[in-house]
């Protein structure tokens, strides 16, 4: 037999290249998401349950990637998450929350709380009644007071089809904070904040779509819901969705990619996990707008040791991109990312993307409250294969008894759960994997990504070399 020698990013360095760049603001990280979206940085969240809700995916959109919301929740939470995004920031909202005058001062403040709004339209026969603000009602101590008796009624509106400058400006001379959009009749057509106006300028690099709304993914599985949960996930208006299932070199995964493809042509549709040529052929060929590569790859997982199975993940994405580079369709990497380093390494081997897990795990934007153990701030971290990830999904779908069925013995874990350390804000880290990526392009001699991929020249190292290259015969502070 012959067997091929697989290698990972540990394996090899890039050889430094003669660099024509002065600055690293001169180097630019657009890149190809999927066949027909852009993202202003190469890096994606993974959609996992400890990784990627709204909070992580608007956190990610406003630094130019993307974060896929994760599926083991109900389709209409899954949904919800979506909705929180495309509300999150936009040119204008387009469906504003509503409420009606008859309805109480708790039941107004019980929604902005849900909604994590500051202010609520009030409509009633379909027109705009007025407007009622947490300041309306922050010190209000009769809770059963009705809206109607609180908002206001005189509210300053605009037509549909104002610039931003124009909303600006009567946002600025009415000294108001929201601006509601009628149309002749007084019916809402949309809601502009200068909250919304404010994040536009301070995230100029943000991922948008059409209408000046963050960009968002959405995973679905190959089995039950998934068709349903895909066309309620496009309705809520997901850019892209993920079929997300660890073996996608499967027949299974290639029946839901015909599927979804033939229900909703139009979808932009990202499949994974594969780790070879013929894996993204396949996906390529079942209608894939981009394909999703790692196996064994990604920190929590186990696929390896349980089953034996797995590509080094340099040598998995130089293989994917060998046959989807003919096909013109991204690769996403997927797995084992570690540092920006390891983002580099990835792209210059052709990948057009990473997808991150563990490093943003632990963060402010990540699900789950942190824990304290030892003095220390940690955050919990799980594979979506491993066991507690499985059982809680049985739980939410089967009901408390699954806790004692004999099944629970035969579940065979891919993934392991963990505790990783409290970081903080992931903007921090974005911005630092962004930075170190923007210096690795300088290195390779290259302004863009596509350049760098041309450019590079991958070199490998002994376990000699891999110890000169991290920090050594110091104490590190
Ligand atoms: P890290 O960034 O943590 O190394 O890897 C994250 C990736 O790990 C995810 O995007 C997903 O592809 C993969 N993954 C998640 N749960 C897994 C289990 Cl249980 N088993 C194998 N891979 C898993």
């Amino acid at each position: 037999m012959d067997i091929r020698e697989g290698l990972t990013f540990d394996d090899v360095l890039l050889v430094p290249k003669r660099s024509p760049i002065v600055s690293r603001s001169q180097t630019d990280l657009r890149t190809k998401l999927s066949r027909n979206i852009t993202l202003n940085i190469p890096i994606i969240s993974a959609n996992m349950d400890t990784v990627t809700e709204s909070g992580m995916a608007i956190a990610l959109a406003r630094e130019g990637g993307i974060g896929i919301i994760h599926r083991f929740m109900t389709i209409e939470d899954q949904v919800d998450e979506i909705l929180k995004v495309k509300r999150s920031e936009s040119v204008m909202i387009e469906q504003p929350y509503t409420i009606k005058p008859d309805v109480t001062v708790a039941e107004a403040k019980k929604a902005m709380a849900e909604y994590g709004v500051s202010g609520l339209l009030v409509e009633e026969g379909g027109k705009l009644a007025g407007i009622i603000t947490r300041r309306d009602i922050t010190f209000e101590n009769n809770n059963r007071r009705k809206v109607s008796e609180l908002m206001t009624k005189e509210v300053i509106t605009a037509k549909a089809g104002l610039t931003i400058d124009q909303a600006k400006e009567i946002l600025h001379k009415q000294r108001i904070e929201k601006l509601p959009v009628i149309d002749d009749k007084r019916r809402i057509v949309g809601l502009i904040t200068s909250k919304d106006i404010l994040k536009m300028e301070q995230y100029p690099h943000a991922s948008k779509d059409k209408k000046g709304r963050l960009l968002v993914g959405a995973a679905v599985g190959v089995k039950g819901d998934y068709l349903e949960r895909a066309e309620a996930l496009l309705e809520a208006g997901a850019d892209v969705l993920v079929v997300d299932i660890a073996h996608g070199h499967s027949d299974n995964a290639i029946n839901t990619v015909h599927m979804i493809k033939k229900a909703f042509p139009s979808c932009e549709l990202i499949a994974g996990n594969v780790a070879t040529g013929e894996g993204a052929r396949d996906l390529i060929k079942a209608g894939v707008d981009a394909v999703k590569v790692g196996v064994g790859s990604g920190s929590i997982c186990i696929t390896r040791v349980v089953t034996g199975s797995g590509v080094p993940q340099l040598t998995a994405v130089i293989d994917s991109v060998s046959v989807a580079r003919d096909y013109d369709i991204p690769v996403i990497s997927d797995g084992g990312i570690r540092n920006s380093g390891d983002i580099t390494k990835a792209l210059a081997a052709g990948a057009s993307s990473v997808m991150v897990g563990s490093l943003f795990g632990g963060t402010d934007e990540s699900p789950g409250k942190t824990l304290v153990k030892n003095g220390k701030k940690f955050k919990m971290y799980r594979g979506m294969a491993s066991f507690y990830a499985s059982l809680g999904r049985k739980y939410r779908e089967e009901g408390p008894q699954v806790v004692d069925s004999d099944d629970l013995n035969d579940y065979v874990p891919e993934g392991v759960e963990a505790m990783v350390p409290y970081k903080g804000s992931v903007v921090e880290i974005v911005r630092q994997l962004a930075g170190g990526l923007r210096s690795g392009l300088s290195y390779c001699g290259a302004k863009t990504i596509a350049e760098m991929q041309k450019n590079a020249e991958f070199i490998r190292m002994t376990s000699a070399g891999y110890t000169e290259s991290q920090p050594h015969d110091v104490d590190v502070m």
